[in-house]
């Protein structure tokens, strides 16, 4: 059943005067998350694969579970996929490259890809207006098959992924020359150790190296920004993680570079959230990978969970809009793809306008005047106060389906696109 727009603005109207009762100011909320851009990360539409050629099982700490059909095989299935994702969506968003998906007509090594191999996406961008973010890819090669890239023994090896570093940065700017806004290039490196090592120094040694070697040459700003992302642990890489917090956060204070932290990246009951005004302090930018660890997976679908709520929360409360880059970081083929792209960002987009839908202002006042019994009650009060109403009303005036409609229409596209095509590559 298709939801009614009279109702649902009427909702609306009684929703607001809810709201502006406590003194939130509702339209300025719309208007601040109509302005977000969310990088929505190509690599949900086709399990990591890449358009390398043959498709390789993952590895080097990734895992895909699910072989749900319809995944996309080509660049323009996965530009279809996304360009009916962002049709669910409201507002206008960002996509989110791995180097693995240039088109690259043949075989070309990470170490010679080019912005050539890219011009199809940037075209793709400027036609669609969506402004693209970019990640070298460190995994899936028979050059990290061993576990080891940027801070492998072997300083051939180091080498080679030094170079695709390189080249990665090179295509980053142009993508933010043609786009006019940065690029943001994220360098996530999986090496680490199954069990114990014996030195954990020398790699850490040696990839603080290969990056300064990477990021020797200065690129301007305003084309592209150089984040580095950490992980406690992945699969394979259980006992150590070269590229640790603690790595990270010192080079990126020490270099000045945009600090990644990803939602699934650190110990189980470890949260992001707290963490983001305390490396702000220090880091000049942020991008999050928002994602949901389960247990051993970090990557599940992104649900409205009180951590998403809490970094949404965290980014308004501390005004940090302009200094942090909301990013995507999931991959499911138990479901339908492009449902896993709605579901997932619509919910970080909800959890957002809860967040500025919040009272802020008071809330702190009532902090700082140490009246904390007022504080918990209205941050209590504050969870069943009607957001479905506003967030429907902002999806209807966003041209994007309300509620639940968006399923039907993966459902039509599923069955007249998706498919009908066929999957060689099984997952686990
Ligand atoms: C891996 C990191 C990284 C990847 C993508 C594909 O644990 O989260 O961000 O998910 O680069
Ligand atoms: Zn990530």
């Amino acid at each position: 059943m298709m939801s009614k727009p009279g109702n649902i603005e009427a909702a609306f109207a009684l929703a607001r005067e809810r709201f502006e009762s406590l003194g939130v100011d509702v339209e300025r909320a719309l208007e601040t998350l109509r302005k977000v851009q969310i990088s929505v990360h190509c690599w949900q539409g086709d399990d990591v694969g890449g358009f390398e050629g043959e498709a390789r099982a993952l590895g080097d700490g990734l895992a895909v579970t699910g072989n749900y059909p319809g995944r996309a095989r080509t660049v323009d299935e996965l530009r279809s996929d996304l360009e009916m994702a962002y049709s669910l969506i409201p507002g206008r968003h960002r996509l989110n490259l791995h180097a693995m998906y240039g088109e690259f007509g043949g075989p070309v090594d990470r170490n010679e890809i080019d912005v050539e191999h890219f011009q199809g996406w940037i075209d793709w961008g400027r036609q669609r207006g969506v402004s693209l973010d970019f990640n070298p890819t460190f995994f899936s090669h028979p050059k990290a098959a061993d576990g080891f890239t940027l801070s492998h023994a072997d300083r051939g090896i180091r080498q080679f992924w030094v170079e695709h570093g390189i080249a990665c940065r090179r295509i980053a700017a142009a993508m933010g020359a043609a786009q006019g806004n940065p690029c943001i290039d994220n360098f996530w490196v999986p090496d680490g150790y199954k069990d114990t090592p014996a030195d954990r120094r020398s790699p850490r040694l040696r990839l603080a190296e290969s990056l300064d070697e990477i990021f020797r040459d200065a690129l301007p700003p305003d084309q592209t920004l150089d984040a580095v992302e950490c992980k406690l642990f992945g699969i394979g890489s259980e006992s150590y993680v070269v590229g640790s917090h603690e790595f990270y956060m010192g080079y990126a204070v020490s270099r000045n570079k945009v600090l990644c932290l990803d939602a699934g990246h650190f110990h189980p009951t470890e949260v992001i959230s707290d963490k983001i005004s305390a490396v702000l302090m220090y880091v000049p930018e942020l991008l999050l990978h928002v994602s949901r660890g389960v247990r051993w997976d970090s990557d599940h679908v992104v649900t409205f969970t009180d951590e998403l709520q809490a970094i949404m929360q965290e980014i308004v409360r501390g005004d940090y809009l302009g200094r942090v880059h909301i990013g995507l970081d999931f991959f499911d083929a138990s479901i339908n793809r492009v449902a896993a792209w709605a579901i997932g960002t619509r919910n970080a987009l909800k959890a957002l306008l809860a967040a500025l839908l919040e009272p802020t202002e008071r809330l702190q006042q009532l902090e700082r005047d140490g009246d904390f019994t007022a504080r918990l009650a209205l941050m209590e009060e504050q969870k069943t106060m009607p957001l479905g109403a506003v967030w429907d009303y902002y999806c209807l005036s966003s041209g994007v389906p309300v509620g639940a409609d968006w399923l039907q229409r993966v459902r039509e596209y599923e069955q007249a696109v998706q498919l009908n095509r066929s999957s060689a590559v099984q997952n686990v």
